[in-house]
């Protein structure tokens, strides 16, 4: 299967340091930050460095060295954040848009961490 990576999307920028972000973590594949237009009180983007489209691309085409950086990383910022049920956080929830039906804007894989308030079952 092809994947067909937009090497301008807004995140390919920010990788590259041609625009600012609130950086919350960098690791040596991931990196995580505040997203610009947040839904909950801590809302971070959790994203591979590697050019990724969708979470079926990442799954298909990384190394495990790639894949377990970025879960390791999506894991340390709920933790970060304060919301890890494991260290008395409140908790929080992973999202991922993938293509048109998902809603995904920015077309490089990206994981919302959505925390700092309870949560209904779905986020408008
Ligand atoms: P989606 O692709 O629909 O999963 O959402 C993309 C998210 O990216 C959306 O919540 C807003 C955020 N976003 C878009 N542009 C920027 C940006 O330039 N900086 C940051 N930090 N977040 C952005």
């Amino acid at each position: 299967m092809a994947y067909a990576y937009d090497p301008q999307n807004i995140f390919a920028k920010i990788l590259r340091g041609e625009i600012p972000c609130d950086k919350v973590l960098e690791t040596d594949h991931s990196l995580a930050f505040r997203d610009i237009a947040p839904k909950t009180p801590d809302h971070v983007l959790v994203i591979p460095k590697g050019a990724y489209v969708t979470w079926d691309h990442f799954a298909a085409d990384a190394t495990d060295a790639e894949l377990a950086d970025f879960t390791r990383a999506v894991g340390q910022v709920a933790q970060m954040v304060g919301a890890a049920p494991g260290a008395d956080g409140a908790g929080y929830r992973l999202i991922s848009n993938a293509g048109r039906d998902g809603v995904q804007e920015v077309p490089h894989l990206h994981v919302h961490v959505l925390a700092g308030r309870p949560l209904g079952w779905m986020i408008r």
